[in-house]
């Protein structure tokens, strides 16, 4: 037997007589994923922590896209969004000529959102609580897909009933770069990378924080295409 495999990962090469250089140990021995960290002191990026649930959560929104298919909104002022979006729950964000606000039915079915996914539902309260959130039930969530090249501009969420509520936010598909501002909108922004399946919370005092997303790099993400959806739940309601 050669004395090294070079296929298998270095931590599966050991050897008995050989102690474990320490240099390895933190890399290859963290067999429980990376850790959530905390980005201010109400916002917690969980990295992976949809990955578990990614095909449930596909199939629970392909029926939601299939009633309420995405659309490009626009703004008060008349301008063509480049996020495609769509809701569901009870209420959901509309954008139109009169303004920005969380209604109960689709404009464009007339009908009732599709129903907020149980699995989604779950998902978020868990995530929440893992912030300190605990007995988070959302009303909404909002569903964006963005196409390589778009990107969301810097904004504030102010449309919901009571800013005490934290938003959820689960990142699928394509890499995305957000950026996380202050207060102001003129404050300075950190940028943090979001990947396939990471879960983010914010709330408290980041609750009204500015933020958006840089354009979306070119690239083909292996389950979702060329796309990137988020998903970001809310207690929009009172
Ligand atoms: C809010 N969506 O739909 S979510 C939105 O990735 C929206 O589609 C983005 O902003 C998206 O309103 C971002 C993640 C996020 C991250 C940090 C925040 C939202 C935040 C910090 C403070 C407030
Ligand atoms: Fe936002």
């Amino acid at each position: 037997m050669p004395a090294n495999r070079p296929n298998l990962p270095s931590a599966l090469q050991w050897c008995p007589s050989k102690p474990i250089p320490n240099s390895m140990i933190q890399s290859d021995l963290d067999l429980f994923g990376p850790q959530p960290q905390r980005l201010a002191s109400h916002t917690v990026l969980l990295p992976g922590f949809a990955l578990a649930e990614i095909e449930a959560l596909l199939d629970a929104l392909r029926p939601v896209l299939r009633a309420a298919p995405f659309r490009h909104m626009h703004t008060p002022g008349g301008l063509r969004m480049a996020v495609g979006l769509t809701n569901c729950g009870t209420l959901g964000w509309v954008s139109d000529e009169h303004g920005y606000r969380y209604s109960p039915s689709d404009p464009l079915s007339g009908k009732p959102w599709p129903a907020l996914p149980p699995v989604l539902l779950e998902l978020a309260a868990r995530a929440a609580a893992m912030a300190g959130f605990d007995g988070f039930v959302p009303d909404a969530c909002l569903v964006n897909h963005y196409l390589p090249g778009t990107r969301l501009s810097l904004h504030q969420d102010r449309d919901e009933q009571d800013f005490g509520q934290p938003i959820v936010s689960v990142s699928l598909g394509l890499p995305a770069v957000f950026l996380f501002g202050g207060l102001q909108r003129a404050d300075k922004t950190q940028r943090i990378p979001l990947n396939h399946g990471d879960v983010l919370v914010w709330g408290g005092e980041d609750r009204l924080r500015f933020h958006g997303v840089l354009p979306i790099k070119p690239g083909v993400h292996p389950r979702l295409g060329e796309r990137r959806i988020n998903l970001t739940l809310r207690k929009a309601g009172g």
